[in-house]
């Protein structure tokens, strides 16, 4: 008896393990990182130092790598897009980057964002992640992304080089992210800021769930036939 329980104990052991898994920061310095505005189906990269009546800007030291340095006292400012020869203004709101990972593919379910250091109505109030296993041109067509998180809602402290940290359900892996922000704490007209995004989970494929699932019910199908075998016929009355 004992035997047989501890065959069937271990065969369902071996079915349902999961490789213990450490959150980390999925990005880092040696990422490709782009930053921009996502513009009807598309993501625009931004143009550094220069506006444009169709493309986003940044100052050439306040580029999206800033938010991949760790370092609370550097950021990413986007001005949005500026029609200077019409005077149209369309501010931060939808600014963003598009990161591709040197980690390589990796499964996201956290995210942490730090405030910079001035003008608390720059801070995103929302935010989209989305990701994606293309590459190329492919990369900036949004038809190519899966929707991780849609708008969610942020309440950033209003202290400077303040963080917080928010979770989330995803079991995909990606290649490269996208995040834009969907609204600012101050309205459509600020610029975007932030001092610093961690994206956070695990490197590597994910697991291939429906055929570890298979694989589960599949054992415990045997474990249940096992001890029905073991305790003898079940009586009908
Ligand atoms: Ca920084």
């Amino acid at each position: 008896m004992k035997s047989t329980l501890t065959l069937v104990t271990s065969l369902l052991a071996c079915a349902m393990a999961v490789p213990a898994a450490q959150a980390a920061n999925l990005l880092g310095t040696g990422d490709t990182i782009v930053g921009g505005h996502v513009d009807g189906s598309a993501f625009v990269p931004g143009i550094a130092g220069e506006y444009d009546s169709l493309a986003s800007n940044f100052p050439a030291g306040e580029s999206a790598d800033k938010i991949l340095d760790g370092d609370p006292g550097t950021k990413y400012l986007n001005r949005g897009v500026f029609d200077n020869a019409n005077l149209v203004y369309f501010g931060g709101v939808n600014t963003g980057f598009l990161v591709t990972p040197s980690a390589g593919e990796s499964v996201a379910t956290g995210i942490a964002f730090t405030t910079a250091n001035d003008s608390p109505e720059r801070d995103p109030s929302s935010y989209s992640l989305l990701g994606t296993n293309a590459s190329g041109a492919a990369l900036n067509d949004l038809a190519s992304y899966t929707m991780i998180v849609s708008a969610g809602g942020l309440s950033l402290p209003e202290g400077r080089g303040e963080s917080i940290a928010l979770g989330f359900l995803n079991t995909a892996s990606y290649a490269s992210y996208l995040i834009y922000f969907d609204s600012l704490r101050g309205g459509a007209t600020p610029f975007m800021q932030i001092a610093d995004v961690q994206l956070t989970g695990t490197v590597g494929a994910a697991i291939p769930e429906p055929g570890s699932y298979a694989l589960g019910a599949g054992m415990a199908a045997f474990a249940f036939v096992a001890l029905r075998r073991f305790r003898g016929p079940v009586s009908s009355g």
